[in-house]
């Protein structure tokens, strides 16, 4: 049985195409015209051994918000599909993550119930060409589309590249969205 969420939306502001598959090899194939942002999908999609395509087309002469924010409601679209009944997944799953200076923990639980809590802070504007600001937006558009009860903790770290990088790994990290079936 393969746990594949193939999803496209289109918006005024947005035009995206993704797949995600929770039991794939950590390939990511991805182009959202934001190179900070592609990193960190890449990284979600290699440390959770899903394999991750994403091709989005949006209105980055405004600013990065209405793609970001888009993925993460297609991305979570996508991953309650490809969860579909969810039998025998380990609902909940937490991790935290060192990543250099910075140590982010994340905990999920796949319950169907959305529900946010972001305790990040950002000392700069902008990593690369991504505002910082967007972050909070694409994960609580991921844990309200997918149904998912999303918690982050910034434990410490200086660096905004690093603190990002460690939420986005933590997430697909050791447990919380790996979707494992149990054995036996
Ligand atoms: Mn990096």
């Amino acid at each position: 049985m393969s746990r594949i969420g193939d999803v496209e939306r289109t918006t005024k502001e947005t035009k995206i195409k993704l797949t995600l598959n929770l039991d794939g090899e950590g390939k990511g194939d991805i182009a959202t015209g934001i190179g900070f942002f592609d990193h960190m999908l890449g990284s979600f999609a290699r440390h959770g051994f899903f394999d991750l395509k994403v091709q989005a087309d949006g209105d980055l002469n405004v600013d990065t918000h209405h793609t970001v924010e888009d993925v993460g409601i297609v991305l979570g679209t996508a991953l309650k599909e490809a969860l579909g009944d969810k039998k025998s997944i380990r609902r909940f799953g937490s991790c935290i993550l060192p990543m250099d200076d910075a140590l982010v923990l994340c905990a999920v639980d796949l319950s169907g119930r959305p529900y946010f809590s972001c305790d990040t802070e950002f000392t700069v504007e902008r990593v690369g060409k991504l505002e910082t600001e967007t972050v909070r937006e694409f994960f609580y558009a991921l844990s309200y589309s997918a149904g998912m009860n999303l918690h982050f903790k910034k434990l410490s770290g200086d660096n905004n590249h690093h603190v990002i990088e460690g939420m986005f790994k933590a997430l697909a990290g050791p447990s919380p969205t790996r979707c494992q079936r149990t054995r036996g």
